[in-house]
């Protein structure tokens, strides 16, 4: 396929002035009228003609002002329409009619229907499966949008920007106008038609005007979004206060779907969610389900000006518009939320989702530099780091600045197509700081080392911290040069406290040390006793650190740390190291040391009533056996990992039995509240009542708890202790029965069904998942549905995915093939479990290296999935 470079930029040759579509809906043939006004570019010659883009298109007719022109001055294919001999300077207009089937488009780009609702999803190059046009971010007009339907089709007919006007047309057909007056690129477009259930609501705006707020869902589900409307109003509130944004439209407008291959999408004034992200009520979501809701519909909305109001020249600038806008909403949520509790969360993610990708073939920097299918760049890379990379400019600029930062941004590129080039010169405008060293963040792939060392000299009292960075080639950058990596640290003392005064050696302000040099030595003095070195608090930059501290050392930490993020780091870095030395021995086939002290630290956490349930339930949950695997880097035993992490569990949960039995009857009681307190409460009580039933290895306790749960947090918790530790038992075998047919009817519930048992560890979960995967009730097309099983057990489970014979890799295989042919955006997303495989031990590389072959040679592959399958094979 063809390879996009960031180099080869270029503006359209001709400018569109404004877009006029007309839309008469139906299922097998809805016709596309769009009339466009166009010019010649200053400077472009008159040979030069117009090539717009298309995607499975069949062009119907086309007229240049409105008259017919001779077949000789135009060419049609799928993938494009050029025409010739257009006017040197005065605008034209091109009217284009293309014919759609939305039945039967199941890539779900471009139009197509879920559920009876016709939807559009446009980013990143839907709008070119609509009709012929510059599908490019850098291409902004105006739309106006006329709908016409059936009205037993469909009676809601919205688009973008404001309503116009609608009424009745002709037989039984109805219509409706939208005219949205800020200029927006082709993938921000939207569409919507259907018989849909609304909860409408309004806010105030800062200078006062009244936006109307509607949220369309399914007919009866209308009590089930009242937490995304609560959301989003709390999400415009936000960005008034903290960064001075206002709503631009009269009306902002939500719809759910069922079938949707991102999580949402921000287009103007129309956003269109996956229905995972807007439905919520006790008894069907979880605690995690509310906060994701929260934090989608922030993310969304904060697009509007970090991603409408200011887009993207080009798709290698995606994360301008995605790890801004990721940044805001981690913001947004730890102002709603408990914020080391968010942070500790963030963290997590980046290191199990980010790390691996950038350790990996699929390592690519935050702004790539060449692609063949954008689609396989909506990464944790682009994305997550993406935000951190934004997170790393205000720790180096500061609140202040980074929010003038902020100001000049929205100033000076409103209503523009921008680039990162564009938005760092804001930042470095408003400080005064140059920032070309850091915008290697953007360009060089890989995860930084930094070695951390110290020297403490007792006479002299003075304490040493040299810190030296490294960065490994990646795919495409086999040469590195050195960055400016901002490491936050604190030295604490032995009596608990901290050290205050400056290093010299190297910049060093407000407890951050600025590493730009490969090697540097910041040195201290009059240090009253030997200090503990806390590094990379908080997680200020997105690095791996390496340094030899000793168990004391990180307990000392863990107790005196004023940062709560970075009290939770020791403890982590603490068990993580354990595991890791464990799952050596386990490999090994020696005897596992005790965990005694580990045990201590953490049972002494959990009964610390000073600090936050949130917060202890973290602290409890040891490092996944991912994070296991992702620490020891090469060689990989998935099974030594799981035996030896299910043995400190083991050992953990008998030294603390008391204690976990007492908190696992801590849940809040009384009506359920999806607030951040009682969740953190929750999420206390359901990971205490998990090791008090290892402890007292019967299943008994987790079913009483699922038996008298009374809302979906402690109901899916139940279950998943009973399916994960107790598999095959009684209990368990009842308890996913009752749950089964509790939910039948519940697709988004029976979702965390499948999830559970694709997770439970083992050799035979790959025949449950197959078992599964051959119901006659289960709906391969739904994205959800697929995620929710194939994704979990490959991305989830580590033992049934990895089993020895390969099995679980053919599965995926299998599957890869099925879906590409429909769906290829999912078929390549759910491709990517593999991209770690080379870190396995020699026999399971071999069967992955098979599997992936096996999808390789499987024939007609979609961009999407043969990208991905030659680079993880590269
Ligand atoms: N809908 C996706 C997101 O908001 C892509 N823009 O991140
Ligand atoms: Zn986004």
């Amino acid at each position: 396929g063809h390879v996009f470079k960031l180099t080869d930029y270029k503006p359209t040759d001709f400018v569109v002035e404004r877009i006029d579509l007309t839309f008469e809906l139906d299922p097998k043939a809805t016709i596309v009228v769009s009339r466009v006004i166009l010019h010649r570019r200053e400077g472009v010659g008159t040979d030069v003609p117009l090539v717009l883009d298309g995607d499975e298109l069949t062009l119907d007719s086309l007229l240049i002002d409105g008259m017919e022109i001779d077949a000789s001055l135009y060419d049609a294919t799928p993938d494009s329409l050029t025409i010739r001999e257009l006017p040197e300077s005065a605008p034209f207009e091109i009217t284009v009619t293309t014919t759609l089937s939305p039945e039967t488009n199941t890539k779900l780009m471009g139009l197509y229907r879920t559920s009876g609702v016709y939807c559009t999803q446009c980013e990143s190059e839907g709008f070119r499966r609509i009709t012929y046009f510059y599908d490019r971010p850098d291409v902004l007009t105006v739309y106006t949008v006329t709908i016409i339907a059936a009205k037993d089709d469909a009676k809601h007919l919205l688009s973008n920007g404001n309503f116009l006007g609608g009424g009745n047309y002709d037989e039984g057909r109805h219509f409706a106008a939208w005219f949205d007056p800020h200029p927006k690129p082709a993938y921000l477009f939207a569409l919507v038609g259907g018989d849909l259930g609304l909860v409408e609501d309004t806010f105030t705006t800062m200078s006062g005007r009244e936006v109307a707020l509607k949220i369309y869902v399914e007919h009866g589900k209308e009590p089930r979004a009242a937490y995304a409307m609560d959301a989003l109003k709390r999400s415009m509130k936000w960005d008034e206060d903290v960064y001075g944004r206002e709503y631009d439209l009269d009306i902002f407008q939500i719809v759910a779907v069922s079938d949707f291959n991102m999580g949402a999408m921000e287009n103007k004034g129309l956003n269109v969610f996956n229905d995972k992200y807007v439905l919520a009520d006790p008894e069907t979501a979880a605690d995690a389900d509310y906060a994701n809701i929260e934090a989608i519909i922030a993310h969304e909305y904060f697009h509007n000006w970090t991603g409408n109001r200011i887009t993207c020249r080009d798709w290698f600038q995606l994360c301008l518009k995605e790890g801004l806008t990721v940044y805001r909403d981690h913001a947004f949520s730890a102002d709603q939320r408990s914020a080391p509790v968010k942070r500790i969360a963030e963290i997590r993610l980046l290191k199990a989702h980010q790390f691996p990708e950038d350790a990996g073939p699929l390592a690519h920097p935050v702004r790539p530099e060449t692609y063949r299918e954008i689609n396989n760049f909506y990464t944790a890379t682009v994305y997550e780091k993406g935000s951190e990379v934004v997170r790393m400019i205000r720790t180096i600029l500061g609140v202040e600045d980074f929010r003038k930062g902020m100001d000049l941004y929205f100033e000076r590129h409103d209503g523009d197509a921008a680039t990162i080039e564009d938005f760092l010169a804001c930042f470095a405008e408003a400080s005064g700081r140059d920032l070309k060293q850091f915008a290697l963040w953007y360009s060089q792939a890989g995860t930084p080392s930094v070695s951390v060392s110290s020297e403490w000299n007792e006479t002299k009292k003075t304490f040493k911290v040299t810190l030296e960075q490294s960065l490994a080639p990646t795919p495409g950058q086999s040469r590195k040069a050195l960055m400016h990596i901002p490491l936050a640290y604190g030295l604490i003392l032995p009596d608990g406290t901290e050290f205050e005064g400056q290093p010299t050696g190297g910049e060093a302000s407000d407890g951050v040390f600025h590493l730009t040099k490969r090697k540097q030595t910041f040195s201290f003095s009059n240090v009253p006793g030997r200090p503990v070195v806390s590094i990379n608090r908080g997680f200020s930059a997105p690095v791996n650190i390496a340094m030899e501290q000793s168990p004391e050392d990180l307990a000392h930490i863990s107790r005196h740390e004023s940062d709560g993020v970075a009290r939770w780091q020791a403890l982590n870095d603490y068990a993580t190291r354990h595991l890791v030395a464990a799952s050596r021995l386990a490999r090994d086939g020696r005897n596992l040391m005790p965990a005694g002290d580990l045990a201590d630290v953490l049972i002494a956490t959990a009964k610390d009533d000073t600090l936050e349930p949130a917060f202890r339930a973290q602290a409890l949950a040891l490092p996944a056996e991912s994070d296991i695997a992702r620490e020891i880097g090469s060689n990989i035993d998935p099974d030594a990992i799981h035996t030896a992490r299910e043995a400190v569990l083991a050992e953990v949960a008998r030294a603390g039995q008391e204690v976990f039995t007492t908190l696992a009857a801590s849940a809040p009681k009384g009506a359920y509240s999806p607030d951040a307190a009682a969740a953190g409460q929750r999420a206390l009580a359901g990971i205490s009542m998990s090791y008090a039933s290892i402890a007292e290895a019967t299943a008994e306790r987790a079913k009483a708890a699922f038996n008298a749960a009374d809302n979906m947090t402690v109901l899916a918790q139940a279950l998943q202790v009973l399916a994960h530790q107790f598999p095959g038992s009684d209990e368990t075998r009842e308890a996913l029965e009752t749950f089964r047919t509790r939910y039948a009817d519940n697709p988004l519930v029976l979702d965390k069904w499948y999830s559970i048992q694709a997770m439970a560890p083992g050799a035979e979960t790959c025949e449950r998942v197959e078992e599964l995967l051959a119901s006659p009730v289960f709906d391969h097309t739904n994205p959800n549905r697929m995620r929710s099983l194939v994704g979990a057990f490959t991305a989830g489970n580590p033992t049934g995915f990895n089993r020895a014979d390969g099995a679980g890799y053919r599965l995926l295989a299998r599957q890869v093939v099925e879906i590409d042919g429909r769906n290829p955006q999912l078929a390549a997303r759910l491709l990517t479990a593999m991209r770690s495989w080379r870190s396995l031990e020699p026999g399971r590389q071999e069967q992955a290296r098979l599997a992936l072959l096996s999808i390789r040679d499987a024939g007609k592959l979609s961009a999407d999935v043969s990208d991905i399958v030659e680079r993880m094979l590269a």
